[in-house]
Order: structure tokens, then C-alpha cells, then sequence
């Protein structure tokens, strides 16, 4: 069968849920029309063209199933009087699930309940795409007893599963921070790399950008990505490169995920610019941007080995602005003299250590000096 028939169905209210079968090609007019009954759909990918008022009159139907990716979804030719189907939760059903990383707990004391924060899987649908999610489905949990358990997480009627340790101690055990171990850089050199910058600025910077970057003409056209920033910072959001067609960057609610997909590219591109506020009360000191990731365009075991890429926003003193005013310039050389000579009745800023050896003194003028002239 490729063609579902005009009105071959129509008026059918019985009809509840429909799996149309693999091989349909077009479903023609009206072949549901009036199915008032109907609350699902199962498209097969065969699918290429809904007929007019096809699905008119399903009032109910608010599901559609495609085993596909959305990409392909979106090529299917619909028809008008079929809004009920672009209307409807499109549920992308895939043919295989991986975990991509485990939730932050992993290690639980007896009685204790599943938390599931920190997942991350793909999935795999059959044209080969892939998406990421962190809203998955859990049973089998069992923290009645100590020892290993298994939880099965599922998504979309499809199941994979993975382990955790319940102990017998009262006491919750702290968690592992190391979560996987970071694959070692391919010695060949050949393989491509993603590299985040690691920018330094100071307290009150405002917004700060940091390139997220991809090495060794890579070629590929998609990046998982699990971004963990250090507190204090703030994610205000990326942009997104010029001069990359085919690109696209999603996000989940909370930046527990990050998929990235781009056209083949050559050479080293920044491929996203990360974007953090840097308040003004902001401690100084060295603040973690690192992403686990995913490398890979060959959907088999080896898309599994994780990198760990770290990058970091630092925050520092402006090294040699004496007044605290944003630049260096002779007012500040003037300060530092002044300093020098009274320490007790001159205030300076942090930035008073201009050549950071923790001492202040006359080689702190003699480098500012140097500064001075550089920029002059
Ligand atoms: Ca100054
Ligand atoms: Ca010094």
C-alpha cells in the first residue's frame, strides 16, 4: 500500500489511535475527515504528502508520532484543512538512546530517592540525526538495599539503562566531582578539537564574551555539548558566528545542554561566542567555563568518548590603574610615586602590584613606567 485513499476513512469515530503503515507514500483527501475520535497518529517516514482536509474534523487528535528527525518532518507536503496536524506534540521517535553523561549522584545511601539532575542522552533517530535530552523517564530505582542498581531510563517507548550504588551508610557518600574520564587528545594531531578561550577582565566588566572554538578542520557537522560554569559568573546566553551556513545552537531551559549543528567547515572557526556577566562585586580569582563534549560525525561506539574542555573567565586587577578608573595612564604613575613615598596617606587599588611579584615597590613604577611608554 503508498496511498491512503480519498475519504478511505471518513467519518470513522470509533477510530482512537492510527499507525499508518511503512510505505505509505501520500494520504490523500479527506481520508480521515470527521475522525472525531482520533487523539494519535503514527506517520511512517515513507510519508511525503497529507492530502487537503485529510485530518479535517479530528478535534481530538493532539499527537503525532514520526520516526524520524524534525528536519525530515518538516519536509512532508501538508496540505491545507490539516492544521490539527501541524498543530499537534510531534513526538520524534528514534531507534536507539545513549546516555551521554550520568546524573550528578550517582552514589546513594538507603532510602534515599532517585535524583535525576545532571543526565544527559542522545537520541538516535533513523535518518541518522541526533538530539539531546535530559528529560527522560525512570524506573527500577530501588534503594531499599545497598549494592549496585539498575535504573532504566526511557524516552519515547525506547530504553537503555544504567548503573548506580546505593550504600549501607546512613550518610549520602559525596559524589565523584570526576565524572568520566576526559578521552587523551588523539597523538596524531588529526582530530578535531574544540577549545574554549580563557578571557581576563575586571570586577564590574559587564558583559564578557568567550569564543568557543573548533580546531584542525573539522569538518563535521555536529557538537554535544554540557557546559558547567563556575558560580559567580553569570550565562547571559551566545551568539552565534558569522560566516557559518548551515548552523544551528540550541539550549535547554537551564544550559544543561548544548547542541550545536553546522555545515562542513574548514579550518579553525569560533563557532559560538559565550557571553557572561561579570558583576562588580565579583571576587578575584580564576572562573571555570568547561564543557564536556562529543565529538564525531559516525554514529557508532566511538561517538561515546567524552573530552572535557575547560576554559575560564579571570578575573584579575586592572594591574597599574592606581585610582581604580579603568585605564592606566600618567595620573597613575603619579599615584604610584606618591605610594611609594607614603604609603600611610596615598590609597592605590588592587592593581598596585603592577608586575605581580607580591611585593610593591620601585619595580612596580619601573614596569609602569614601561607600560606607559609601550602605550604611549
Ligand atoms: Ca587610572
Ligand atoms: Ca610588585
Amino acid at each position: 500500500m503508498t496511498n491512503v485513499g480519498t475519504s478511505a476513512f471518513s467519518g470513522c469515530v470509533c477510530l482512537t489511535s492510527l499507525e499508518i503503515p511503512d510505505g505509505v507514500i501520500s494520504i490523500g483527501s479527506a481520508a480521515f475527515l470527521g475522525c472525531a475520535g482520533l487523539t494519535s497518529v503514527t506517520l511512517p517516514v515513507s510519508v511525503k504528502t497529507v492530502g487537503e482536509n485529510a485530518f479535517t474534523g479530528c478535534g481530538a487528535l493532539t499527537t503525532v508520532y514520526y520516526n524520524v528527525s524534525e528536519t525530515a518532518f518538516g519536509r512532508i507536503s501538508v496540505a491545507s484543512g490539516n492544521e490539527v496536524i501541524l498543530a499537534a506534540e510531534v513526538c520524534f521517535t528514534h531507534s536507539f538512546i545513549r546516555i551521554l553523561l550520568l546524573p550528578l549522584k550517582t552514589v546513594y545511601a538507603v532510602g534515599e530517592e532517585f535524583e535525576p539532575a545532571g543526565i544527559a542522552a542522545a537520541l538516535f533517530y533513523d535518518d541518522s540525526s541526533v538530539s539531546l535530552t535530559s528529560r527522560l523517564g525512570y524506573s527500577g530505582f530501588d534503594s531499599s538495599s545497598p549494592g549496585t542498581k539498575t535504573v532504566m531510563a526511557s524516552y519515547g517507548g525506547v530504553q537503555t539503562e544504567f548503573e548506580v550504588t546505593v550504600t549501607g551508610s546512613a550518610d549520602p557518600v559525596e559524589p565523584d566531582p570526576v565524572r568520566s574520564d576526559p578521552v587523551e587528545p588523539d597523538p596524531a594531531g588529526d582530530a578535531p578539537r574544540i577549545v574554549v578561550d580563557s578571557v581576563t577582565c575586571q570586577p564590574g566588566a559587564g558583559e564578557v564574551e568567550v569564543a568557543l572554538r573548533v580546531e584542525n578542520d573539522p569538518g563535521f557537522f555536529a557538537l554535544l555539548l554540557k557546559p558547567d560554569f563556575a558560580v559567580g559568573i553569570e550565562y547571559l546566553g551566545f551568539n552565534e558566528p558569522a560566516g557559518i551556513s548551515g548552523f544551528g545552537a540550541v539550549t535547554d531551559s537551564n544550559i544543561n545542554l548544548m547542541a550545536i549543528a553546522m555545515a562542513d567547515i574548514e579550518g579553525d572557526q569560533t563557532i559560538l561566542t559565550l557571553i557572561f556577566d561579570v558583576p562588580q562585586d565579583i571576587p578575584y580569582g580564576e572562573y571555570a567555563i568547561n564543557f564536556v563534549y562529543l565529538s564525531g560525525n559516525d554514529y557508532d561506539e566511538n561517538l561515546l568518548d567524552f573530552e572535557i574542555v575547560p576554559g575560564a573567565v579571570i578575573i584579575e586587577p586592572l594591574y597599574g590603574d592606581m585610582d581604580g578608573n579603568g585605564t592606566v595612564d600618567s595620573i597613575d604613575l603619579t599615584l604610584l610615586r606618591e605610594y611609594l613615598t607614603d604609603p600611610d596617606n596615598t590609597s592605590v587599588s588592587d592593581g598596585v602590584d603592577v608586575n605581580r611579584d607580591g611585593a610593591i615597590n620601585t619595580l612596580d613604577l619601573t614596569r609602569l613606567r614601561k607600560l606607559l611608554s609601550v602605550n604611549a
